[in-house]
């Protein structure tokens, strides 16, 4: 068999149903395989968008999204995307085309090494430089993009390795059982939160994999103890039950920091140090940590646990839910209901009133009355990320998804393509500001060419809003930020799709849901008003002069 048809068996073989990507003269083999396949090639009109499709593709079913380039210019437009499922923990395989072997050993047109491109973005990468290893590499691809904790790999394929002949076949695709928690570990922890006054647990990324926040759930509610979020984190716990203090993430002080100061013990699960560092919610490091995750604690003066249950996250909960059960152990609510009550009553205070600019966390209350809570947010990055992830309560463990970890413009449009074929019947929402927006507002056109419906909703400040923001904040001015818009509307219509731009709060409500409600590919151009940024620093620490967000 051609190795471009066995790598395409391989590929049906580990479940893959779409690849997302731009072709080249280069995969030109492997996209004449794919066409006799099961599988659907998804042209992007960016192979940024292509990564960003396969990383949301990643988040929201376990299994690796898949994205095809060419080599070359192909490859580099690749790599935002694949560093975003690097960071963000999410599996993806990256697969580029090559230069023959022939003339990858001296200058040659549009070749660049490729491999070591991505190796600082990747888990695992290697060049298929030889037929017979090729179904091995894509096993070992996929194997590894998936296992615990997931992110990106990459292969090469050289476009004379593509042609050759090999008689291998596709290998199994076995699932593998992680490991239980170690009983010692276990029965410490348990000590530990019974000999507790206020523990609070964080629930990171890891929280919302392989089924782990029903186990949380179970636990949470029987001991009553409160949870924080962080931005990935969301939906691990419903933001509706009373143990749910919202997320945890902001460079200002939040509501929420109250509790974490006051908790004696904190439990972490999935926590991930990309998104927000330990020394932002535990300056004095001889607070005692329980660390729940697939992998061990990194090395960190601000993050030194006391016990480290490193397994499966659900089966580790599982585990302390029948331990803890049998001693009986629940905490009162009263320490952290307040802190929660507060939390609640600031994000009702952003309702829109009639005649008011229009402001993100306004315009996030009409939306959580609109959407149901099976419903998917995906959230762009920019100063509405940090309302979205401050405001907008969730229920449902992959409700709301925010690249977090690289925290990169332009994920949430195209990330919104792949949930959509991922799930036609789920209402979605891509919420972002106007840069992210005209960063990969192409992808509009790939959205309506495969005929999926979600509804796009821009923030317009016509600003990189998140840096004024900052920039304001610490010197008194901005510069390098201001932009000049299209007419949203308009630019719509050209795409063949329904554009709306609400100027009053009634319109905005309608317009909201009709859009919402149709499930049909739109846009929604909202004008915001900057201010209510200015406010929150001064409402959570007039003293402090910066960091808005952690890293953007
Ligand atoms: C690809 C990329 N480039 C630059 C940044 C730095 N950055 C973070 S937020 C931001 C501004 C975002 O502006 P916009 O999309 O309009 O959203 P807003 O902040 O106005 O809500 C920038 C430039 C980034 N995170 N990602």
């Amino acid at each position: 068999m051609k190795v471009s048809d066995l790598i395409v068996k391989c590929l049906e073989n580990e479940g893959v149903r779409y690849v997302f990507g731009v072709p080249g003269e280069e995969n030109e083999d492997l996209l004449f395989s794919l066409e006799s396949s099961s599988i659907k090639f998804i042209p992007t009109r960016h192979e940024q968008g292509a990564a960003f499709m396969a990383d949301v593709w990643g988040r929201l079913t376990g299994r690796a999204g898949v994205c095809l380039s060419t080599l070359g210019p192909g490859a580099t437009n690749l790599v935002t995307g694949v560093a975003d499922a690097y960071l963000d923990k999410s599996p993806v395989v990256a697969i580029t085309g090559q230069a023959g072997l022939g003339r990858i050993q001296r200058e040659s047109h549009q070749y660049i090494d490729a491999i070591t491109m991505f190796r600082p973005i990747t888990k695992w990468n290697g060049s298929i430089s030889d037929p017979d290893v090729a179904a091995e590499m894509v096993r070992k691809a996929f194997k590894v993009a998936e296992s615990e904790k997931p992110g990106a790999t990459h292969l090469e394929l050289p476009e004379d390795i593509a042609k050759m002949q090999t008689d291998r076949k596709p290998l199994p695709s076995i699932r593998v059982r992680r490991p239980d928690p170690d009983r010692k570990a276990l029965a410490d922890a348990a000590a530990l939160i019974a000999g507790a006054r206020k523990p609070l647990i964080i629930a990171g990324n890891g929280a919302i994999r392989k089924l782990a926040s029903s186990q949380l759930r179970e636990l949470v509610k029987k001991c009553h103890l409160p949870v924080v979020n962080t931005f990935m984190g969301q939906g691990a716990i419903a933001d509706s039950s009373p143990e749910s203090l919202f997320t945890l993430g902001l460079g200002l002080r939040d509501f929420v920091m109250d509790a974490v100061d006051q908790a004696d013990l904190i439990m972490t699960v999935g926590y991930d140090l990309t998104e927000y560092a330990p020394q932002r919610w535990n300056p004095k490091p001889e607070r005692r940590i329980i660390h729940i995750d697939f992998t061990p604690a990194e090395v960190y003066t601000n993050y030194q646990p006391s016990v480290e249950l490193v397994a499966d996250i659900s089966a580790t909960l599982r585990e302390l839910n029948a331990l803890i059960g049998s001693r009986a152990c629940a905490f009162d609510p009263a320490w952290y209901a307040p802190i929660r009550q507060r939390i609640i009553d600031d994000v009702a205070s952003y309702d829109l009133k009639d005649g008011q600019p229009f402001t993100v966390p306004g315009v996030l209350n009409i939306l959580r009355s609109v959407m149901a809570d099976e419903d998917l947010l995906i959230s762009d990055v920019g100063a509405h990320k940090i309302w979205i992830a401050r405001n907008f309560p969730v229920n449902y463990p992959n409700g709301c998804l925010i690249s977090n970890g690289l925290a990169s413009m332009g994920f949430a449009l195209p990330g919104a393509v792949a949930a959509a074929l991922q799930n036609p019947q789920r209402r979605i929402v891509a919420a972002m500001g106007d840069g992210g927006f005209l960063m990969n507002s192409q992808e509009l056109e790939t959205a309506k060419r495969l005929g999926v419906g979600f509804t796009v909703i821009v923030f317009n400040d016509n600003d990189y809003g998140l840096i004024s923001w900052k920039q304001q904040t610490s010197r008194g001015h901005t510069t390098g930020t201001r932009l000049t818009n299209p007419d949203f509307k308009k630019y719509a219509e050209s795409f063949g799709i329904k554009g709306y731009q609400p100027r009053t709060l009634t319109e905005l409500q309608q317009q909201l849901r009709e859009a919402i409600m149709s499930k049909q590919l739109c846009v929604v151009e909202i004008p915001v008003d900057q201010r209510v940024n200015y406010e929150l620093v001064k409402k959570l620490d007039p003293a402090q002069r910066t960091g808005i967000a952690h890293g953007d």
